[in-house]
């Protein structure tokens, strides 16, 4: 935590004292080296490789259609593939980039298709020096994409040209040690060389491709931010507003660094064998197979859960597994300053086995197209929106409430057949809107870009119109571990705002080597900062092992408000991940159960495969996958759950679609090989499929302890208003007597619903309810 405060105070807030803060610093660094003296040694234990480029990438941030058309991002290059913008018949499209050799790759590039655009997230060990090879692959001229691009999936159909002329990248990472010398800030400050990588073709006499070598003195989080360009673009940001920013970790000494999620299909291809009790026995070394189409994917050889290959980073994800040097995963005493002596923090009990760790990007005012822009640009409806857009992110991903309210008032998206979803007290809860900052290849959005407040929509495109969710191995704006798991998180903030970091149903302490330590869990965020939380009391579900979903967000309300959040879903059985359609009647491998996806990239498609356990969805029949969870070595694994599928919602829209899905959980395997219930072979079907309401009403509001709610007065008003909807209402059982059981659930349009008022107006948007 002292560390990460100075990284802090390091980097002040303004842009001004940031430049002069920095510049100091250099003048600082520069004289040292120049003169040769008292410059500290620096030992790398290992020199790590990341072979990183920059590159203009289109950006998806929820499934409404909040977009930015001209996002730029980092990613390691053997995750970006060519793709020929001047021939869609170039035989060389979609070919990862490690196995093309072409000069006209700046602007022909884009990330592979089946990994989800996220901020860049490279992690080490203490002690580890970072080796950083930056390519820009930036277009030569600034905002290339100033056309729609209707045929990509998802499809980007609004323009927005946020980004900043001077195409100049660096990879400059607060907080971190330069090995060689000044060149290794990626920075143009002062006196110094200009050590930024130019765009082919844009007139800079930079090398598109330079190396930058850093040492991780410190565990902790560090921002990765690109000095390219650090004015213009929305809010003042430069292209740290379009998506150019990225983390280094660096975990304790010894650190082994672990993908924590996997797709079933890799979960399958790390799986050697099952236990008496049928869980699986993983290979946290086992490579991709070299057979097609993992070796046109550029994967075949490569390790699937260890993210370091020799030297090189091969995976760069928001969530890892780290595992300390010891054979069982575990970390020596020597890791950290209390347990170095001989003592236990008792609030931290299992601080040497292994974690997980969840790295987020705070990101504010971001360059963004609203998904109902014809709203969000009228000039009166402009104001009434402005604290309830998507501009306030985490992770590329937004859930601001404005275009919820709206998609629910147009009947799309996951909450179109909502009937009691009236303002804000619908957006937070999954079973409603679906998870955060889910993808879908038909955002709903689409067909409505155009329409103004008070026209009436175009019925084609009113409805639920998503087929599938995008991007399966990294579906949501939710980050995942087992009840009992050590977990930390890592935030970064970039921006310009002030935030507050909270996290429900969990605490951390201001210096886990204190037990005499504030306990929080709320933390101020501000520009440049990195933050580690070490979560106390054995991390996943707390003191109590609750499962379910901690929501975190930023506590400045309209933050939250425009998209500033994030669940962290606490499991309490084993997920191994959805079988995807894609994977049923593929290719086969030897030695390996069943049969994997055969076209190249198609695991990019997250539908799950008929009868495959997955999460119901308000809009997409087939439901949403479910990630894997990979087991942290040397724990108990959560019990086995039972069999649960998603079914199609018998109600449907008036074109016979199915208004969505919902779970059908298997009771005969919940009551286990016995078949009596309430014995010690029971199977849990795990959460959120024990949530009341998970088999009937997905999409409307999740049940809802109506009585205790209510109180007598209220009670006794409505039951002699007249109106039948309240004939049924006892008065007598209000005011909580009943302890918010039993609950109540309403169905919606498809059922019968309608409302007596259904405002859209710039001064109310009044939803009354009238059966
Ligand atoms: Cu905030």
């Amino acid at each position: 935590m002292s560390n990460d405060r100075r990284v802090a105070a390091a980097h002040p807030i303004a842009m001004t004292a940031v430049r002069t803060a920095m510049a100091a610093a250099a003048l600082g660094a520069a004289a040292l080296f120049a003169a040769g003296e008292a410059r500290a040694q620096i030992t790398c234990a290992r020199t790590l490789t990341a072979d990183v480029v920059a590159f203009d990438q289109p950006l998806m941030y929820n499934r409404l259609g909040a977009a930015n058309i001209n996002g730029m991002m980092y990613a390691l290059k053997r995750d970006v593939v060519f793709n020929n913008r001047g021939n869609p018949d170039d035989s060389d499209n979609l070919k990862p980039l490690t196995q093309v050799a072409r000069t006209d790759l700046a602007g022909n590039v884009e990330l592979r298709p089946d990994k989800r655009p996220r901020p860049l997230v490279l992690r080490i060990a203490r002690g580890d020096c970072l080796q950083v090879t930056l390519t820009n692959l930036l277009t030569p001229q600034a905002n290339p994409n100033k056309t729609p691009r209707p045929n990509d999936t998802p499809p980007f159909n609004v323009i927005i040209d946020e980004q900043v002329a001077d195409r100049h990248v660096g990879f400059h990472v607060n907080g971190m040690q330069l090995v060689n010398g000044i060149a290794d800030d990626s920075s143009f400050v002062g006196k110094n060389a200009n050590s930024l990588a130019g765009a082919d073709g844009s007139g800079s006499t930079q090398s598109r491709t330079q190396v930058y070598t850093l040492y991780g003195e410190k565990e902790g989080v560090f921002l990765v931010t690109s000095y390219g360009s650090t004015v213009g673009a929305d809010a003042n940001h430069g292209n740290s507003d379009n998506g150019l920013f990225g983390q280094v970790i660096v975990e304790p000494t010894g650190a082994r660094i672990y993908r924590s999620l996997a797709l079933e299909e890799e979960m399958r291809l790390a799986t050697t064998g099952r236990t008496a009790s049928g869980h699986p026995i993983i290979d946290y070394e086992a490579t991709y197979p070299n057979q097609q189409p993992w070796i046109a994917e550029g994967k075949a050889g490569l390790p699937i859960l260890n993210t370091i290959q020799g030297n090189a980073i091969v995976h760069a994800e928001l969530e890892a597994m780290v595992l300390g040097p010891n054979a069982d995963g575990t970390f020596p005493p020597s890791t950290y300053p209390l347990e170095s002596k001989g003592y236990r923090n008792p609030t931290v009990p299992n601080r040497l086995e292994p974690f997980r760790d969840f790295a987020q990007v705070w990101h504010d005012e971001a360059a963004a197209t609203q998904a109902f822009p014809g709203f969000y640009n009228d000039p009166v409806f402009g104001y009434v929106l402005a604290g309830v857009k998507d501009a306030f992110m985490i992770n590329f991903g937004s859930g601001g409430i404005g275009s919820e309210i709206i998609a629910n008032r147009l009947g799309v998206g996951p909450m179109h057949d909502c009937l009691t979803c009236a303002y804000e007290e619908f957006f937070l809860t999954s079973f409603t809107v679906g998870d955060p900052a889910v993808l879908v290849d038909v955002p709903a959005n689409v067909g409505l870009e155009t329409l103004a407040p008070g026209q009436a929509p175009d019925p084609a495109f009113v409805g639920p119109k998503a087929n599938y969710a995008l991007y399966p191995a990294d579906p949501s704006n939710v980050h995942h571990s087992y009840i009992g798991d050590f977990v930390k998180f890592r935030n970064t903030h970039i921006g310009k705002e002030q935030h507050v970091f909270h996290l429900h149903n969990h605490q951390w302490l201001y210096n886990p080597n204190d037990d005499n330590s504030n306990y929080l869990d709320a933390q101020g965020l501000g520009p440049g900062v990195g933050y580690t939380y070490e979560i106390n009391f054995g991390g996943s579900g707390n003191r109590n092992k609750s499962a379910g979903d901690a929501i975190f967000h930023c506590h400045f309300y309209p933050h939250f408000a425009q998209g500033m959040w994030y669940h962290w879903r606490n499991y309490d059985v084993l997920e191994e991940g959805t079988l995807l359609q894609a994977s049923v009647g593929g290719v086969t491998v030897e030695g390996k159960a069943g049969t994997f996806h055969a076209t190249r990239w198609a695991l990019k498609d997250g539908t799950p495969a008929a009868g495959a356990r997955a999460l119901p969805d308000g809009e997409v029949i087939a439901g949403i996958p479910i990630v894997g969870i990979v087991p942290l070595p040397g724990k108990g694994m959560a019990p086995i759950p039972a069999k649960v599928t998603v079914k199609a919602n018998p109600l449907t829209t008036p074109s016979g679609r199915p208004v969505g899905s919902l779970a059908q959980i298997d009771r005969a395997d919940m009551l286990g090989p016995d078949g009596i219930a309430g014995t010690a072979d029971d199977k849990n079907p795990g959460y959120p499929f024990w949530v009341a309401g998970i088999e009937d009403i997905v999409g409307q509001r999740p049940p809802t302890p109506v009585l205790d709610m209510l109180d007598r007065t209220k009670a006794t008003q409505l039951a002699s208003s007249g109106n039948p909807l309240w004939a049924g209402i006892v008065p007598d059982q209000a005011d909580g007597h009943d302890g918010g059981l039993p609950r109540s659930a309403l169905q919606g349009y498809a059922a019968g619903g309608a409302t007596e008022a259904n405002v859209v107006s710039a001064r109310d948007f009044t939803k009354i309810v009238a059966k």
